[in-house]
C-alpha cells in the first residue's frame, strides 16, 4: 500500500501535467506565433464560444452536487464570472465582443453553426463528467487553469503585434481571466489537495486532470483538421 504524497509533492505532480497543456498544441503554437489566418482565428473563436458557454453549466452542475454552503458560496462566483450579474456583463458577453472583433457576427456565433462535432463532444463530455462525478472530482478537473494565466498572457502579448486587424477591445476576455483564473485555482487547488488524501485518490486526481487535458487537446485536433488541414468532417464524402 503506497503512502500518500505530501501536499507539496502532490501539487508538484499536478503542476508537472502542464507539459501536456494545450498551449503546446500546434494550432495554438501557430496562433500565438502569428501564423494563423483570419479564417483560422474566426474558426477558433466560434468553436471556443461553445466551450465558454459550457463552463457555467459545468459549474452549476458542481454546485448542484455540493451540499457544503462554504464551498458553494465561493464556487458560485465562477457562474457569475461567465454569465454576468448587475452591470457586469460577464465572460460570455466578453467572448461575443471578441467574436465581433475578429469579424464574426454575434448571431452566427450564438447559432453554433460553426461548432465542430469534435468540439461539441469534448465540451459535452466535460458537462456530463461534472454532473456524474463528485463535486470534489469535478473541482479537480478545473485545475487545467493552473496553466491558463500563461496562455492568456501569451495572447495579450503576441496577438496585437501579429493580428493588427483585430480590434483590441476584443482582448478584454483574456485580461479578465488573468485574475479570475488565479483566484479560481487557489480555491480548486485547496479542495483537491485536501480531499485527495490517499495515494489511490491522488492517482485518481491525476487521471481526472489528464481527462480534462484530453478535452482541451481534442478540441484543437478537431479545429486543426478543419481549419489547418482543410479536412472538416465528411470532407471525403461524395458531393451528393
Ligand atoms: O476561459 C477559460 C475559462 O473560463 C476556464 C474555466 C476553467 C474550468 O472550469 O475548467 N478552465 C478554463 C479555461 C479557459 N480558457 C482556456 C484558454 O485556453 O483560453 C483554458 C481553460 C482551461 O485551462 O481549462
Amino acid at each position: 500500500m503506497n503512502a500518500p504524497w505530501t501536499k507539496i509533492e502532490f501539487e508538484r505532480k499536478l503542476r508537472d501535467k502542464g507539459r501536456l497543456y494545450h498551449i503546446h498544441h500546434p494550432f495554438h503554437v501557430a496562433m500565438n506565433s502569428g501564423e494563423s489566418s483570419p479564417e483560422q482565428i474566426r474558426g477558433w473563436v466560434a468553436n471556443r464560444f461553445y466551450y465558454q458557454t459550457t463552463i457555467p453549466v459545468k459549474d452549476a452542475a458542481i454546485l448542484a452536487n455540493c451540499k457544503e454552503r462554504s464551498v458553494r458560496r465561493e464556487w458560485v462566483q465562477r457562474v457569475l464570472d461567465h454569465d454576468g450579474y448587475d452591470e457586469e456583463e460577464g465572460g460570455i458577453e466578453a467572448w461575443l465582443r471578441l467574436a465581433e472583433a475578429v469579424g464574426l457576427t454575434r448571431e452566427e456565433v450564438l447559432s453554433e453553426e460553426h461548432v465542430l462535432p469534435g468540439v461539441r463532444f469534448a465540451c459535452d463530455a466535460y458537462i456530463n463528467f461534472a454532473r456524474q462525478a463528485s463535486w470534489q472530482e469535478a473541482a479537480c478537473s478545473s485545475l487545467t487553469e493552473l496553466f491558463a494565466p500563461e496562455i492568456h498572457k501569451k495572447r495579450l502579448q503576441s496577438w496585437p503585434e501579429h493580428y493588427p486587424w483585430i480590434d483590441e477591445e476584443g482582448y478584454n476576455y483574456f485580461r479578465k481571466r488573468l485574475s479570475e483564473a488565479r483566484r479560481d485555482v487557489r480555491h480548486g487547488l485547496n479542495i483537491t489537495l485536501d480531499f485527495f488524501d490517499s495515494r489511490d485518490l491522488q492517482d485518481r486526481a491525476l487521471n481526472i486532470l489528464q481527462f480534462k487535458l484530453d478535452i482541451l487537446w481534442s478540441m484543437l485536433d478537431a479545429m486543426q483538421m478543419a481549419y489547418d488541414f482543410k479536412k472538416p468532417p465528411f470532407h471525403s464524402c461524395p458531393e451528393s
